[in-house]
């Protein structure tokens, strides 16, 4: 088969591929018309900072003339966006110095075999030197931020492209990133590729400040550079599918996904009717159908607190969870719970126990010292009426940043703190018999209804809105990078190597 892609790759800089006429005297936004098209370059484009002593070591070994990944290790940056903000590092806090960004692109098959069609790239505005290559070739170099600059690349990404494939010719090109491991639940433990895996990580929900919960790229990068720092190796997607950008990002960052379907709030008995019943089953159709393809998402979560001990439910869930088994044979399935071990009628068609606890928050307030016996009591429960691994799916506590107490009190830095430190002294009782996992409630605190319990929203972030730690948050990635090294690596492996990793164990 021989197959040529109508590729180029530019160095620096955002953000458009224009075509257009030239426009003598004035530099005109582009739009969109009969006789223009564009195409965005916003996303995410490969990053290096040259931390080099003079800064210039990109200019001394040509960075530009191959792609930015083959000359060291790059960093996932969006455009637009300031590099400074998005990153754990604190060198690019304040770096001063050159800066790399690249990004492949693949143009339209017109753009490039049409040699009447004037290619122009075109960068909204880029601080503060910039010099852009495309294709290896220096095109561009442009002083100041702010304003936008472009040049026309036509001859440099203008060439004549066959494709062709054994059958004839080929029109039309699609590329899936693909990924392969096995996932299967044993009485106690949960495999992937035949290795038992702890899940260490949060749950999370699509929501920022001003943004609400629509997409952002940079927001995405600093959540995903934050579960880094925290050491998380999986979240769960509460309580609805999430954007297809954040399980691509989960895909390459090797972080795993428990993928919920929007069921949450059934809780009286007509939400188990045939009616909701097969609504629910087309939502996991579809649900199926979207991500089946990432190998990031390793289980099903049919639904978040449902009233489960309704007789009701028993007979729901069976139909449910059998569907969804027969859409994906290859993962597992659950629903979170938050009933009773003897009450609950679905639990017996889950293939994990996933189940949500708020001991010492809504109720016993302020009585830390009840929950290693609540905690392991609620397991051995769960355990020996299932034999089924059981992942602690929430627990956690509401702070409003900045309050402290000592001794703790609710709502105090200090008290999110114990609480978890008691947890996780829980946890670690039954960690490596058949608990395979704990999902703190939540990574970042995140807006509500108003209600006497919410504090302009929730705050049981770990994060407040705005992304920044919580005390808490310290406590729980001491942890999670020592679960990390201790299922990664032998027992003697310094932190720091992991930190440069991905915490996929
Ligand atoms: C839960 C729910 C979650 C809530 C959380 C809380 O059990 O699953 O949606 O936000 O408790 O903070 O009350």
């Amino acid at each position: 088969m021989a197959r040529r892609r109508a590729a180029a790759w530019a160095a620096l800089g955002p953000l458009l591929w224009g075509c257009a006429l030239a426009l003598q005297g004035g530099m005109l936004y582009p739009r969109e018309s009969p006789s223009r098209e564009r195409k965005s370059l916003d996303g995410l484009w490969s990053f290096r900072a040259d931390f080099s002593d003079t800064r210039r070591r990109g200019f001394e070994e040509q960075w530009y003339r191959r792609p930015l990944r083959e000359s060291g290790p790059t960093l996932d940056m969006p455009v637009p966006s300031s590099f400074n903000d998005i990153s754990q590092d604190w060198r690019l806090r304040h770096f001063v110095g050159w800066v790399w960004y690249e990004r492949e692109v693949t143009l339209p098959e017109r753009w490039t075999q049409d040699l009447r069609t004037r290619v122009v790239l075109r960068i909204g505005s880029a601080h503060s030197y910039a010099i852009v290559w495309v294709n290896g070739v220096n095109t561009l170099e442009h002083e100041g931020g702010y304003l936008p600059f472009e040049v026309d690349i036509s001859s440099l990404v203008q060439v004549r492209l066959t494709a062709q494939t054994s059958v004839g010719p080929v029109s039309d090109f699609y590329t899936l990133p693909v990924g392969i491991r096995t996932v299967a639940v044993t009485e106690s433990q949960f495999l992937i590729n035949g290795k038992p895996f702890y899940f260490h990580g949060v749950n999370k929900h699509e929501d920022s400040d001003i943004r609400g919960k629509g997409f952002d790229w940079p927001l995405l990068v600093k959540d995903f550079n934050l579960l880094l720092w925290l050491g998380a190796n999986a979240f769960r997607t509460s309580h609805y599918p999430y954007a297809e950008e954040v399980l691509q990002m989960c895909d390459r960052y090797g972080i795993v996904v428990i993928d919920e379907c929007p069921a949450v709030g059934l809780v009286l008995p007509q939400h188990f009717s045939n009616t909701s019943m097969n609504h629910h089953m087309r939502v996991m159709e579809e649900l199926v159908r979207r991500d089946k393809n990432h190998p990031a998402v390793v289980m099903w979560s049919v639904a978040n607190e449902p009233a489960s001990s309704l007789e009701s439910a028993g007979y729901y869930f069976k139909m449910v969870i059998t569907h969804t088994k027969a859409l994906d044979p290859s993962r597992p399935v659950t629903f979170v719970t938050n009933s009773n071990y003897a009450a609950d009628k679905g639990a017996p068609y889950v293939d994990v126990i996933c189940v949500n606890s708020y001991y010492s928050w809504y109720h016993d307030y302020g009585h830390l010292e009840l929950i290693q016996l609540q905690l392991g009591t609620q397991f051995e429960n769960w355990y020996k009426t299932y034999h089924k691994p059981i992942i602690q799916s929430e627990y956690g506590a509401e702070t409003i940043v900045g309050f402290h107490q000592d001794p703790p009190l609710m709502f105090s830095e200090e008290y999110q703190k114990a609480l978890l430190e008691q947890y996780h002294l829980g946890l670690d009782e039954k960690r490596g018999k058949y608990v395979v996992g704990e999902l703190i409630w939540n990574f970042a605190d995140f807006m509500t209804n108003q209600t006497p319990q919410r504090v302009l929203g929730n705050k049981k972030g770990i994060f407040t809105r705005q992304r920044q730690p919580k005390a808490a948050a310290f406590l729980l990635r001491e942890r999670y990078w020592k679960i990390a090294n201790e299922t990664r690596y032998p027992h003697s492996a310094a932190k720091s190597q992991c930190l440069e990793n991905s915490p996929f164990t």
